[in-house]
């Protein structure tokens, strides 16, 4: 217990972060591992040292067991945390730690192994005494199976991924026309994401909500349930929005939930923080859909609501400690909002880029787990999550006020992000009343935005940024936000904006440079006169300066009817293309 004086943490970002956090409360030296790509990343200048594990796909870094066991030899590392995502839940990973002699900060390989098949902990929950969703318990031997459990059971059914997890895969069909066609689709996808092409049936349970329960063991056997986590709000089945506790159960049903998941990880053997995902039907009843054999993104909220450290403790289990605790109480109501760098309006794509502008929230209740600063760049290699915003309230009331107004007060430019949506969901009835349920985000939330031509004023391809300006007007502060054209300008470049292809169109009221008044110029060039002062009033079309460019002179006439409140060039100024020249209010 005492050797143990040294952690290497086997992630990148957010997690690796929070795992570097309470290494070095115990007294940790804290080891990280990064790709190329990671050099200058937070994580990396948290650690007390940091080794280069290779290129930037993770294929041949973060997901290449040999290097990181190179990198845990070379920096004579006595434990590793394997953080969620990458070599978790990899039980050859966790094998060659062991067998190296470290210490693996996570359940057995064998639990890891039973529960990454889904059929097989399936049928360990059931052996457990545990009902899971009906359905099958080994892999599909072909349609025809299908077919029959059709027969038997009804539409709609789900086909999952037997070595999958996390939605990727599911397959909802909902008629015997789309069997044939979903049942293929679901084999290839299940063979391209996990390279297992395997695949078993369940009943589809339409309005479910998605509970999962923290679970943690310690070395000796005992096992204590942690609480809840309501995780129904999820778009293409990544999680947005978790809560804890789930609003709507009663104790009696909290208990069982608790008795079920403590009953599942033991069959397996479990040790470490491990979560047991329930489908809760509208009657009320918890129906097993797997475990997850890792510390989970959402594990914060179960923090705020127990006050207990659960990566702390992940570590005292690994170096042998006994649980401090036989059972918990939870406290107040924590909701996490997952902070991604992605589109909203463009069905959550991912949006590589730089943040210009990266401002976090904070004050009483706020807490913010993140791997970024300002000026880090986000690359589509990865995890496109930069940061969890996790609020605590004595209520679920009060921690809704408290996340929109964090929400209000995190400020991220350079890339869209999740935040608007989030913002979205709050104002929902149904989110607000807690009666939401898995369907939500599909059925209630309409971010898309299919109407192309509802952005006039912005050509599609452009590259624009957005960025922003103080100004005073009659002695007050505003704040004006505005799209402008992409500048090569020095004083824009570095770490300054970055383009994008266009503005979130949940904005696009407010984005609009003409709208605004704010008079950029199109193209590089030197000004050569201006015709007004600041002050005057101007009309449509009355000209404002000359701007030279490659020896033509372009007028620069006002767009709106104003007042010029903000002259910003003078006769003999060279500007940049998107460089503002004036605003008009
Ligand atoms: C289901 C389900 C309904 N019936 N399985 C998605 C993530 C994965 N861990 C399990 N998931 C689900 N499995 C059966 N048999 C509903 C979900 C589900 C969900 C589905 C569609 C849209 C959003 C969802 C949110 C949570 C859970």
């Amino acid at each position: 217990m005492s050797t143990v004086e040294s952690l290497l943490i086997a992630n990148r970002g957010e997690i690796a972060v929070r795992v570097i956090r309470a290494a070095r409360e115990l007294g940790l030296r804290t080891i990280a591992v990064y790709s190329e790509l990671d050099r200058d990343s937070l994580h990396v200048e948290l650690a007390d040292e940091a080794w280069n594990i290779g290129p930037p796909p993770a294929a041949e870094s973060y997901l290449d067991i040999d290097r990181i066991m190179n990198a845990a030899q070379s920096a004579g590392a006595a434990a590793v945390h394997p953080g969620y995502g990458f070599l978790a839940e990899n039980a050859e990973f966790a094998n060659a730690v062991t067998n190296a002699g470290l210490i693996w900060v996570g359940p057995p390989s064998e639990a890891i192994r039973i529960m990454g098949d889904k059929t097989s902990s399936r049928l360990t929950a059931a052996k457990a005494g545990v009902p899971g969703v009906p359905g099958t318990f080994e892999p599909a031997e072909g349609l025809s199976e299908i077919e029959n459990f059709a027969k038997e059971h009804g539409y709609p059914l789900a086909i999952k991924a037997a070595h999958g997890g996390g939605g990727r895969g599911l397959k909802v069909v909902t008629s015997a026309g789309d069997l044939a066609a979903s049942y293929e689709s679901a084999r290839r996808e299940a063979e391209a994401w996990f390279g297992r092409s395997e695949v078993y049936i369940e009943r589809y349970l339409e309005k479910s909500r998605h509970i999962e329960a923290q679970v943690i063991f310690d070395l000796h056997g005992n096992g204590v349930f942690l609480g809840e986590r309501d995780c129904s709000i999820q778009r293409r089945h990544q999680k947005l929005i978790e809560e804890a506790p789930a609003p709507g159960l009663s104790p009696k049903q909290r208990k069982e939930i608790g008795k079920r998941a403590i009953a599942v990880a033991a069959s397996a053997d479990y040790v470490s923080a491990g979560t047991v995902e329930f489908l809760v039907d509208s009657s009320g009843e918890p129906y097993f859909l797997e475990m997850n054999t890792r510390i989970q993104v959402e594990h914060t909220i179960t923090e705020m609501v127990t006050g207990i450290d659960l990566v702390k403790t992940q570590l005292r289990i690994a170096m042998g400690e006994p649980l401090p605790f036989k059972s918990v109480e939870t406290h107040g109501h924590a909701i996490e909002f997952r902070i991604n760098v992605e589109d909203p309006t463009a069905d959550f794509a991912p949006t590589p880029g730089t943040l210009v502008e990266y401002q976090e929230p904070g004050g009483f209740g706020v807490r913010v787990d993140s791997g970024v600063t300002v000026g880090s760049t986000i690359s589509q290699y990865y995890d496109n999550l930069i940061a969890k915003l996790v609020v605590w309230g004595t209520n679920r009331e009060e921690a809704m006020a408290r996340g929109i107004r964090a929400l209000s007060d995190f400020h991220v430019a350079g890339v869209p992000t999740t935040i608007p949506a989030h913002l979205s969901i709050l104002s929902t009835e149904a989110f607000r009343q807690g009666t939401h349920d898995t369907r939500f985000v599909e059925d209630q939330m309409c971010f898309g935005d299919a109407d192309p031509t509802s952005h006039p004023t912005l050509p599609e391809q452009e590259e624009i940024q957005e960025r922003s300006m103080t100004v005073e007007v009659g002695g007050k502060r505003f704040v004006v936000r505005f799209w402008a054209p992409v500048t090569e300008s020095p004083e824009m470049s570095g770490s300054g904006p970055v383009p994008r292809r266009r503005p979130p169109k949940l904005e696009r009221s407010t984005t609009s440079g003409h709208d605004t008044g704010v008079i950029t110029a199109p193209m590089q060039g030197t000004i050569v006169k201006t015709y007004v002062p600041a002050g005057t009033h101007l009309k449509i079309g009355d000209p404002i300066c000359v701007l030279e460019a490659m020896k033509m002179e372009n007028e620069i006439k006002s767009p709106i009817e104003g007042e010029l409140i903000d002259l910003r060039i003078q006769p003999g100024d060279t500007v940049a293309t998107g460089s503002v020249l004036a605003i008009i209010r």
